[in-house]
């Protein structure tokens, strides 16, 4: 097990986090298609191969998760994804789940799938080099929702994954995403995001997972986007923090939040706040995929082969996160 702290810790620490860029071909076509460029193979390794080769890979990023394409492919000098990577010190990751689906009985909500062979494509990443591993699952708040049924269904599933992956010698991350779509106000979203979570870990408990071996993957508690509440950064992170205080057992050694449609500012500054006020022992941090990427697929799209302006405007996002995670960002330093 201390094979596993010491991978979480490498991950987590030091003002570092994760870079999300293990959108599965879906949502990375999605992704292209609004900047007009083609979905192939080729250019999804270009830019994936461009972030990952940039300067804040060293100092920002301590864990990529990646998409099963990718951590199959080459770069362009030969070197695998993995250790292209590890080249800079960080830990190549997986997502394993294998999608959310509608969930029976509750044909408005998910069930993450993927659990059927798991112990094998483990095997399978860990020699590909993978030594932390990704499973989502989504859950919408509504009046209904999110169902008991959804909330154990999930939970389940999130702690089967988790004890398979200790078991093969990675770390699991858990990630519940309490989704920001809908009109609800920030309370709804601390009261359902607590239910989740506190659901998760009496899961992850009874499947005898090693919570110090893990890192939880949770959304802020924001007001819903079609919501009309607007929040200071200072008021969601006392909310956050108080939803992670009460829910989430203190062995769990760090907290890597999604950015889930926030701005990338937004998602540095209110990440800023959380650790300004940060009153546990977790160490909270980054594991973003929109709020690290958009500014720089959007500048890519206008010249897929200028490099270093990709770089350039990655490695700023990357410095605003990881400043943020260390409670040191300021919109001085945002704007320069
Ligand atoms: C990178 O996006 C991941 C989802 O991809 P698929 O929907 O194609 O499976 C997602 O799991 C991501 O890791 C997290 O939601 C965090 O991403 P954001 O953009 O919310 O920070």
């Amino acid at each position: 097990m201390s094979e596993l702290y010491s991978i979480t810790e490498k991950i987590i620490s030091n003002g570092k986090g994760i870079l999300a860029a293990d959108e599965s071909t879906g949502t990375m076509t999605k992704r292209l298609e609004t900047v007009n460029v083609k979905s192939t193979a080729e250019n999804r390794l270009l830019f994936r191969e461009t972030l990952l080769s940039s300067e804040s890979m060293k100092d920002c990023i301590g864990g990529v998760i990646l998409y099963d394409e990718t951590i199959k492919q080459t770069t362009f000098n030969k070197k695998t994804i993995p250790e292209l990577i590890e080249s800079s010190g960080a830990v190549p990751g997986i997502k394993v789940d294998t999608g959310a689906k509608v969930l029976a009985n509750s044909k408005d909500e998910k069930i993450t799938e993927g659990l059927d062979g798991l112990r094998e494509r483990l095997k399978e990443y860990y020699k590909l080099g993978a030594r932390f591993t990704k499973w989502r699952a989504v859950y919408v708040i509504s009046e209904k929702f999110p169902s008991k049924l959804a909330i154990h269904t999930n939970a389940q599933a999130l702690a089967r994954y988790a004890a398979l992956v200790q078991e093969s010698g990675m770390v699991p991350i858990v990630e519940p995403e309490v989704l920001m779509d809908g009109k609800h106000k920030a309370e709804d979203c601390l009261e359902k995001t607590s239910e989740v979570l506190k659901k998760c870990y009496d899961e992850l408990i009874l499947n005898k997972v090693d919570l110090k071996g893990t890192i939880l993957k949770p959304n802020m508690i924001l007001p819903g986007s079609a919501s009309n509440q607007k929040l200071e950064a200072k008021k969601i992170a006392e909310l956050t923090l108080k939803c992670l205080k009460e829910s989430v057992p203190t062995e769990v050694p760090g907290i890597a939040f999604l950015s889930g449609g926030q701005t990338e500012k937004e998602a540095a500054k209110n990440l800023n706040e959380i650790n300004k006020l940060n009153n546990t022992n977790f160490i909270m941090t980054y594991s973003y995929g929109r709020a690290l990427q958009q500014s720089a697929l959007k500048f890519w799209s206008k010249d897929i082969n200028n490099i270093n302006g990709t770089q350039k405007m990655f490695d700023h996002r990357a410095k605003m996160c990881s400043l943020a995670a260390q409670g040191k960002w300021t919109e001085e330093i945002e704007n320069k």
